[in-house]
């Protein structure tokens, strides 16, 4: 028998080389850990029972290697995914570490700056497509501005649509296959980031030429950094039919970038986003299938032994917590508890099929004889559904 809590390719984790691959240098300290091999990641990542990794350009080949060079970066690469069996589902641009980019990159004020940065994409690209990725991930960590007047906000979003119109158009002139998936950020390491949440970059999103190939990847710690709801974020890109991709990770609430192993920041909401995800899907299934990414970044107090035990601990959570929501929707109790609060209710619609609002109108019981103030009175039985959450969660039941 398979045991439900060991980590399988079937269940489509995945990492971004530069998450265990982080050597924890931070605004005011050096890191605290040698750099990783990218291959040596592969590797250690299966044998933990990941699916795949994914990547920015430099993380495989650094900034300003030649041809040459990123060829055989690129070589010991492909051989560790041969080895492995992992595959590489998603790829990303750095588009934020070199000074070049300190002004911004598609929104750069800088003609020259923006037309380097569209080109870096082009080239990378044309690597995710020969390696089978189905998303390419867009994170503007330097579109955004510390000053206002320094910074034409309209004018940035123009040339934000203009880049990514024009990769679309790359793309499918191309034949790629490849889908965009913009991930939303409020701040840092900007003052303020362009599309901060994902409400902002759903707004953007339909003002694209190639809109239907353009959806999202929200972080958990990104909706959370903005105070916002994560679960609630997640429905309405799902709502949309945008949720492309996800970046699973903990926060504690509005402060920097914590990048937390998922679950250990606010563990009820990271408890609500895998119940929708495993079972808010049609007939109670799951209701997104792409890669479960953790973006995460192993604390900087712990050496490399910690560096592989929290990317186990980023799955081992991720399925605790499924099998948590599977017990929670299969307890009668809750089943009771959720008819009771009348969940099951929203799903019917205000008028009846047919029905007009003249119809609406003509109903007495709709408002004259409707009795608001019972209606005011009721309970609704929220706190009983929150405590057998906590219960299911914390294994009483
Ligand atoms: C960077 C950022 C992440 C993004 C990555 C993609 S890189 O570490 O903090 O949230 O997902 O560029
Ligand atoms: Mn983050
Ligand atoms: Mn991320």
């Amino acid at each position: 028998m398979t045991n439900a809590l060991e980590p399988r390719p079937e269940h489509k984790f995945t990492f971004g080389l530069w998450t265990v691959g982080w050597q924890a240098r931070d605004p005011f300290g050096d890191a605290t850990r040698p750099p990783l091999d990218p291959v040596e990641t592969v590797h250690r990542l299966a044998g933990l029972g990941a699916h795949g990794v994914t990547f920015h350009d430099d993380d495989i080949a650094p900034f300003g290697s030649d041809g040459t060079e990123r060829e055989q970066h690129l070589k010991r690469f492909r051989e560790a995914l041969d080895a492995t069996g992992m595959v590489v589902p998603m790829v990303t641009t750095n588009l934020f570490t070199h000074p070049m980019f300190k002004e911004g990159a598609f929104t750069a004020n800088d003609r020259d700056v923006r037309r380097f940065a569209v080109r870096k994409v082009m080239r990378n690209l044309d690597l995710a497509a020969e390696l089978g990725a189905q998303t390419y991930v867009f994170w503007g960590g330097r579109e955004g501005s510390e000053v206002d007047v320094a910074k034409d906000a309209r004018a940035a979003l123009d040339r934000y649509r203009e880049a990514i119109d024009l990769l679309a158009a790359y793309v499918l002139d191309r034949g790629y296959g490849i889908r965009f998936a913009l991930e939303p950020k409020p701040n840092e390491p900007r003052g303020d980031i362009f599309l901060p949440t994902v409400g902002h970059a759903l707004a953007f999103i339909s003002t694209l030429d190639h809109h239907e190939m353009v959806g999202l990847n929200p972080e958990v710690g990104h909706e959370q950094m903005s105070n916002l709801n994560m679960t609630h974020a997640v429905s309405q890109a799902l709502w949309q039919g945008k949720l492309f991709h996800i970046d699973l990770n903990g926060q504690h609430g509005p402060k920097f970038d914590q990048d937390l192993v998922f679950g250990h920041g606010d563990l009820l909401s990271a408890f609500s986003l895998v119940d929708l995800l495993e079972h808010g899907g049609p007939g109670g299934g799951p209701a997104y299938d792409g890669p479960r990414h953790f973006d995460y970044k192993p604390l900087r107090t712990e050496a490399i032994d910690g560096v592989w035990e929290s990317a186990a601990a980023n799955m081992r959570t991720y399925l605790l917590l499924k099998e948590r929501s599977a017990a929670f929707r299969a307890d009668p109790e809750v089943q009771e508890a959720l008819a009771a609060a009348r969940v099951p209710d929203l799903a019917v619609p205000t008028l009846a099929d047919g029905e007009s609002f003249e119809d609406l109108l003509a109903d007495d019981d709709a408002f004259d004889a409707f009795d608001p103030d019972a209606a005011g009175e009721r309970s609704h039985g929220a706190v009983r559904l929150d405590q057998l959450a906590v219960e299911h969660l914390l294994g009483a039941r």
